[in-house]
């Protein structure tokens, strides 16, 4: 930390402001066992960038450039003995227009210059929420000049910055020491949750060597037992099956000697109350550390919204799956913009153990804007 602290001070002065520091591995699985690495955001004050040429609202909206005298300095104004009244008028117009520009916000679509439009409406196309379109490419009218709109790369590098902000909040599994950390994974059916516990369950146990067992609680189906002990078997862990809240108090106390627990849950229709509550029942036993709501990139988000809004009181920690399958991962940006809770994993494909990932914000940013740089 401090050589890197010196490296900042070499580069950006002594009047460099530190902003936020982070110690984090990189490499090794999934953030372990990798090089400690040390980020440091910094900052440095800048000379006011001259004032834009176009003028614009805090909200990214146009304010139409106001006649004189409104705008006009006062000691100009004094020479030429000013008319109070005439320019009360016109600035109480002003701002009659400011308001009623703003009352408009979150509903109709914006309108951008040109060079702008391009990139609100390629965020529209990868499913992004209108008012998080409106955000990003404010961010960018207000800190890129006019002239560098036509700078795709600078432009790009403005927006994929906001959205890995959004994408902020990462909290990854961290095995148990001295007794075991225990994961369930809860969320609607056919998220991926067995496939991903799968994913999860080797990579933990055959690359990171850690001892691991999983549970079931989903015995509605014989199939979905089926599913998790042929992962178990593969994967070389034992695997239980649940039937009852009690049944997974002593399931848990016969592993009490492993690193890692993952509960498998049957997929609960959030609309019925019976499926919530047994759900509730069972966590309550099985006080885990990590309750990780698996969400598909590929629901829509108001049904992405819905359920988040039903599992809330329950969940830690977010996992999205099925990123392969879409084009348009935006959803999940629209519903990190409305929640403070951190994404752990991110899954992209059907092949256990090798398509998972573990979130960052840049994996995240580029998955909700795409691989590559539009208009390129
Ligand atoms: N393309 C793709 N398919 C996935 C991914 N994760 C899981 N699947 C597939 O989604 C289907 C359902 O996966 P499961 O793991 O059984 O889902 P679940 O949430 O356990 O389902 P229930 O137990 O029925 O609620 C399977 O065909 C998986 O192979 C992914 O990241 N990408
Ligand atoms: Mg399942």
């Amino acid at each position: 930390m401090a050589e890197t602290m010196g490296k900042v001070k070499r580069e950006l002065g002594s009047e460099a402001v530190i902003l936020q520091t982070r110690e984090f591995r990189e490499g090794g699985f999934l953030g372990f066992f990798g090089k400690l690495r040390v980020e440091i955001t910094a900052a440095i004050e800048e000379k006011p960038v001259a004032v834009q040429k176009t003028p614009v609202s805090n909200y990214g909206y146009y304010v139409e450039e106001a006649k004189s005298p409104v705008v006009r300095p006062f000691s100009e104004s004094n020479e030429e003995t000013p008319n109070l009244q005439e320019e009360l008028t016109s600035m109480r117009r002003m701002l009659e227009k400011m308001n009623h520009q703003m009352e408009g916000l979150g509903e109709e679509k914006s309108s951008w210059p040109p060079m702008l439009q391009r990139w609100a409406d390629h965020l529209h196309g990868r499913g992004i929420s209108e008012n998080l379109v409106k955000r990003l490419i404010s961010h960018v009218q207000q800190t890129l000049l006019p002239e560098e709109w036509v700078d795709d790369a600078q432009v790009y590098a403005r927006i994929e910055a906001n959205v890995r902000q959004i994408c902020g909040q990462i909290g990854l599994i961290q095995p148990g020491i001295d007794k075991p950390r225990i994961v369930a994974l809860i969320g609607a059916t056919g998220v991926g949750k067995t496939t991903t516990i799968g994913k999860l369950a080797a990579g933990f146990s055959i690359v990171d060597k850690r001892k691991v067992a999983l549970i079931t609680a989903d015995t509605y189906r014989v199939a979905a037992v089926e599913q998790l002990k042929t992962f178990g078997e593969i994967i070389g862990v034992p695997v239980e099956v649940v039937m009852t809240p009690t049944g997974l108090r002593e399931a848990l106390e016969l592993h009490a000697d492993k690193e890692l627990i993952f509960i498998d849950t049957a997929g609960r229709s959030p609309q019925h109350d019976i499926h919530m509550s047994e759900l509730r029942a069972f966590l309550d036993k099985a006080k885990p550390d990590f309750t990780m709501l698996v969400l598909s990139a590929t629901t829509q988000f108001a049904d992405q919204l819905r359920i988040y809004q039903r599992f809330e009181g329950l969940t830690t920690h977010l996992i999205f799956t099925k990123l392969d399958e879409t084009g348009s991962a935006g959803s999940i940006l629209n519903l990190l913009g409305q929640t403070t809770l951190p994404t752990a994993y991110l899954t992209n494909g059907q092949n256990v153990p090798d398509d998972i990932e573990a979130a960052t914000p840049l994996r995240m940013a580029r998955h909700v804007l795409g691989e590559e740089m539009p208009h390129a």
